[in-house]
């Protein structure tokens, strides 16, 4: 028999656990000649805010040892572009469209909260308060505990639809953040966002970046990623989605048992796009090899 691979996020229905981590799969179409999207759990499309954006001056990202640097600035077709552009394809497939949301002030995350509301086809939200690339607002909610339960309250007050902030890695305590963001009505959480980071170029002795600095994703934060979602998913009842180096259905399955009840493949989508429904193989090959008919008795296994 196949095991149930189904999970739940915050009231969002997967047929898998496994989604797309948002800034590495466009909006959909970019990928759909390359992967069956109806085969994933769920799609995080890239930022959306009030207006169109160009995004940061290239070079926009960078190879290190294990993985990418990126500084891409949230280039994004605004909340009516995404709607008009790219809602109809996504609304012809079967598979739930998160939508990842930013603003430069509380004010515009709210109002791009409230406009996605009354979209239809729309699963839920991913609240992006930790972009490291974006000097105004954005970065700052996600490392100020303060102005980050301000935020997930303005959005909770501006939809109905499930909600889950994504949580910055470089903070002192994790579960600050995740208890702040239950208590303020989010419907699950997802972690981590790129880790700051900086390459120095020795020829030119500039950054290798445009915007100097950028997010650190790829294998190379996955131990890191692992530590906080494990902190974060014991702190919290709302459901918590893993992500960070995922390139493999091992990879994930460690997300599952330090408590993930779903997780995303980011950069390796960009080295193969299959990746994701690779993972979901591997995953329900795991099961099967188990004796275990569901992902439940995985999820949180991991013992101290
Ligand atoms: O667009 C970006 O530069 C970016 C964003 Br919004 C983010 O949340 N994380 C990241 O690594 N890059």
């Amino acid at each position: 028999m196949k095991p149930d691979l189904s999970t739940n996020i915050g009231g969002i229905r997967m047929r898998n656990p496994v989604m797309t981590a948002s800034g590495t799969f466009g909006y959909g179409p970019e990928y759909a000649d390359l992967v069956d999207l109806n085969q994933l759990g769920a799609i995080v499309v890239k930022g959306i805010r009030s207006e169109p954006t160009v995004g940061n001056a290239t070079p926009r990202t960078v190879e290190v040892a294990s993985g990418l640097i990126n500084a891409i600035g949230l280039p994004g077709p605004g909340v009516d572009g995404f709607v008009d552009e790219y809602m109809p394809f996504l609304r012809r497939h079967d598979v739930p469209v998160i939508v990842n949301i930013w603003g430069k002030t509380i004010e515009e995350y709210a109002e791009v909260a409230a406009r996605l509301d009354a979209v239809p086809g729309i699963a839920g939200l991913e609240v992006n308060v930790s972009c490291p690339n974006i000097k105004e607002g954005s970065q700052l909610f996600g490392t100020n505990l303060a102005l980050f339960e301000k935020v997930v309250k303005a959005i909770r007050t501006a939809t109905r639809l499930p909600m889950m902030p994504k949580l910055a890695p470089n903070v002192s305590d994790i579960t600050e953040y995740a208890r702040c963001a239950e208590a303020c009505g989010a419907d699950a959480l997802s972690l981590i966002n790129s880790v700051p980071a900086l390459a120095v170029d020795l020829e030119t002795r500039k950054a290798k970046l445009a915007n100097i600095t950028g997010g650190l994703t790829g294998p190379a934060i996955k131990p890191i990623a692992l530590r906080l979602v494990w902190q974060a998913a014991r702190a919290v009842k709302i459901p918590v989605v893993g992500m960070g180096g995922i390139t493999t259905a091992e990879d994930a399955l460690e997300y599952l048992l330090v408590g993930a009840r779903a997780v995303a493949v980011g950069t390796a989508n960009f080295t193969d796009p299959g990746t994701a429904v690779r993972v979901v193989r591997g995953i329900a090959d795991y099961l099967t090899r188990h004796n275990l008919t569901s992902l439940d008795p995985l999820v949180g296994a991991f013992q101290a």
